[in-house]
């Protein structure tokens, strides 16, 4: 039996050293090395005398084949390397639980969903989707979302993205938009961007995609921290009750600390000066005990409700609007616990959207039912054997076990003649549970086989304009910039047309100002649309701005000093960022402490070129007022109040910081305040200072 298995071989990681070790089958560890520690062995626990000179003829021969230490080290290492995930392969991953605060229990008879106040393990991995394991944490792109629920009843994946709609309306168009947005294949770029021709071309011809361009050409693609992004199921999913009453299901995590973006300037620098920004921003946080949070909320609606929507509730590419179905707080996700090895949690699980439980059930969104068949599959690749539920990250925690057996890497060690049911040989042999087990819900499929599109998914660009109309000012014209720059990096002119035609049933005044922006002529020509396109409510649910909480949490001030500061004004600055729920650094030209004007010594955080005002959510500048005109000869002296300047940041200075800001040319405005004026700054570090915009940059 599977429950039975993993006894006899234990995988442990020792502290401080990453080594794998085992535990014979006598159940005895090896033997101590003379100075306390456990043995060098080999995979077969020989005992290794010598780790750092491999098996030679003699002092200046050959290396011997017959050295089996030496061999089955590189060889091992040869193969260190799996598959990676052929999307999503770049993420980042932790532990924690899912509490449930609200009984589901009049739609489901998932226990997940039904024990209030009980709580479920959870991994859960957040990723970028083009590039690959190496690539950096901050292009434009969307986010995976993914969640494993160890629950009672079962492993449940909600494996979602950031944003809630998708590109498609059939999975078997996702090889094609997956080939046309990674790098193009003979020149192996770009890498994890999607300003290419290849991109483009296929979005041009894919108007359906409309919907969900329109979100990644906004800020949700730049997200400031994994821990101020939304989740989404995505497709409607089903709940079914006690009586086998089935209601439609949509998911969606909303962030403990709200939604905040980043600036397009500002992220390209980012990705840049760290290229772990996110994944270093999550390990941080969960290791000071500032744990990420997200809330659980669902849309529940019957089949008669779904019938009234003016789209169709199995279009992924459609969202169904909260003022439409409210949206009801069911729980709370929290991930306190960074994986023990990054290869044997993050990289190895395994999430599926067929893994479900009983009490829930899929609806027949033809984007949803190909991927559950293609999870499973690429885990076969990926992981190389059909045993991969064994690996301990992907393993239940609750009891299982059936018949089946063998297949490569089989860990398991059952017992006894019995492997088939029914049987009459063993009494203890798992049996099928009618009450207790999985069941589908019952439907009745009619009509023709063919290969179709239902006709109520035509409707490609209401929704789209919908999105574009709820936003501000300020978020209408990043998604014009970012079509602009998206489009000036395509070399094929009828692309960008095609996009702009495309643009004119989302929105006029969009596709005018992108296609001067463009540098076109004329305007080109609307495509035919396949349906009508409708006149949505905005809605401010859908916009970034205004949907960022009034708080500090989970973000860092920096406060730029160098010898001679003002220390009171510098602990002051820290104390109120501390106490507003902030981190504070202490930035300075060298790293390995300063001398504060008093004397004093004061400890630095960082070093200035390789900390830029990028990193960090608003700056301080205390220096003394000399020190001004020294910094006015360190370009990352100057980047860094010019930076957080345009990326629209609060700035606290002191009078050398004054002088340090005039001397780049930097104006004053509401978001410049004086050091000691800490309750003004910490105010104006809760928002980016929107008014500044125009005076930094042309607004497409
Ligand atoms: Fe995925 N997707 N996908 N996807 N997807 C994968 O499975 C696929 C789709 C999503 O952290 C792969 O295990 C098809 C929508 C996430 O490990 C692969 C279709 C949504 C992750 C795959 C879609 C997603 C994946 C690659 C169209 C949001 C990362 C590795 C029918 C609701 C999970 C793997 C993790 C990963 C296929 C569309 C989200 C190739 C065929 C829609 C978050 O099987």
């Amino acid at each position: 039996m599977e429950n039975n298995m993993k006894k006899k071989q234990t995988r442990k990681n020792e502290e401080g050293s990453g080594v794998v070790t085992g535990i014979g089958h006598g159940g005895e560890l090896h033997q101590t090395s003379g100075n306390g520690s456990p043995e060098l062995t080999t995979n077969q626990g020989v005992p290794i005398s010598d780790g750092q000179n491999s098996l030679k003829a003699n002092e200046h021969g050959p290396t011997l084949v017959e050295d089996f230490i030496l061999r089955e080290k590189i060889t091992h290492f040869d193969h260190e390397r799996i598959p990676e995930r052929i999307v999503h392969a770049r993420a980042t991953g932790a532990h924690g639980y899912f509490e449930l605060t609200e009984s589901l229990e009049e739609y489901t008879t998932a226990s997940v969903l039904t024990e209030k106040g009980a709580r479920t393990p959870v991994f859960t991995r957040i990723s970028t989707v083009a590039g690959g394991a190496g690539s950096v944490d901050t292009p434009r792109d969307i986010r995976g979302f993914a969640v494993k629920f160890y629950t009672k009843q079962g492993n449940w994946d909600l494996v979602g993205n950031n944003i809630p709609v998708f590109f498609i309306q059939d999975a078997i168009k996702f090889p094609d938009l997956i080939h046309a947005v990674k790098m193009e294949p003979d020149r192996g770029f770009p890498q994890s961007a999607s300003a290419h021709d290849t991109f483009w071309d296929f979005i041009s011809l894919t108007p359906e995609s409309m919907h969900t361009v329109m979100w990644i050409m906004s800020d949700r693609t730049l997200p400031r921290s994994l821990r101020m992004i939304e989740g989404f199921g995505v497709h409607t999913f089903r709940l079914i009750n006690s009586a086998g009453r089935s209601t439609f299901v949509k998911y969606h995590w909303r962030p403990k600390l709200g939604l905040q973006s980043t600036i397009w300037d500002e992220t390209v620098k980012i990705s840049g000066a760290d290229q772990d920004y996110h994944r270093r921003d999550m390990f941080e946080a969960i290791a000071s005990g500032k744990f990420p949070e997200w809330e659980l909320f669902v849309q529940l609606f019957t089949s008669e409700q779904a019938e009234q929507f003016p789209f169709d509730h199995l279009d992924p590419t459609k969202l169904i609007p909260e003022e439409l179905v409210p949206l009801k707080k069911i729980g709370r996700m929290v991930l306190n616990r960074w994986p023990d090895n990054f290869f044997a949690e993050t990289e190895q699980v395994a999430y599926c959207p067929s893994h479900i439980v009983p009490g829930m059930d899929f609806s027949n969104d033809p984007l949803l039912q190909g991927r559950l068949l293609s999870y499973h599959d690429t885990q076969l690749s990926r992981l190389g054997t059909v045993n991969f539920h064994q690996i301990p990250i992907n393993a239940p925690k609750c009891p299982f076990g059936n018949h089946q057996r063998d297949g490569h890497m089989q860990m398991g060690h059952p017992t006894g003649r019995v492997s088939y049911e029914p049987n009459s040989l063993s009494g203890n042999s798992p049996r099928e549970s009618p009450m207790n087990g999985f069941h589908s819900l019952p439907s009745l499929e009619t009509g023709e086989k063919a290969r179709v599109r239902s006709e109520s998914f035509k409707d490609h660009y209401s929704q789209a304009r919908q999105f574009y109309i709820s936003q501000t000012d300020h978020e209408q014209s990043h998604i014009a910039s970012a079509l602009v720059f998206e489009l000036s990096k395509v070399e094929h002119p009828h692309i960008r047309e095609a996009i702009v035609g495309h643009l004119r049933h989302i929105d006029e005044k969009l596709a005018s100002r992108t296609a001067s922006a463009l540098g076109m002529n004329k305007l080109p020509a609307a495509p035919p649309s396949a349906a009508p396109v409708m006149d949505l409510p905005p809605s401010t649910a859908l916009r970034t701005i205004g949907n960022m909480k009034d708080t500090l949490m989970g973000r860092t001030i920096a406060i730029l000093v160098m010898d001679g500061s003002d220390g009171i004004l510098i602990n002051g600055l820290k104390k109120a960022a501390e106490d507003a729920g902030a981190d504070a650094k202490i930035i300075a030209p060298r790293i390995g402490g300063i001398k504060l004007a008093d004397g004093s010594a004061m400890d630095v955080d960082g070093q200035l070129p390789g900390s830029p005002s990028v990193l960090f959510d608003a700056i301080a500048v205390v220096i003394p007022e000399d020190g001004a005109k020294a910094l006015l000869n360190e370009s990352s002296a100057v980047d860094f109040v010019r930076d957080a300047f345009v990326h629209l940041k609060a700035i606290a200075v002191d009078k050398g910081g004054r002088a340090l800001l005039s001397g780049v040319n930097i104006k004053p405005d509401a978001g410049l305040v004086e050091a000691a004026e800490t309750a003004l700054f910490i105010a104006a570090a809760k928002t980016r200072q929107w008014d500044r915009e125009k005076n930094v940059r042309t607004l497409i």
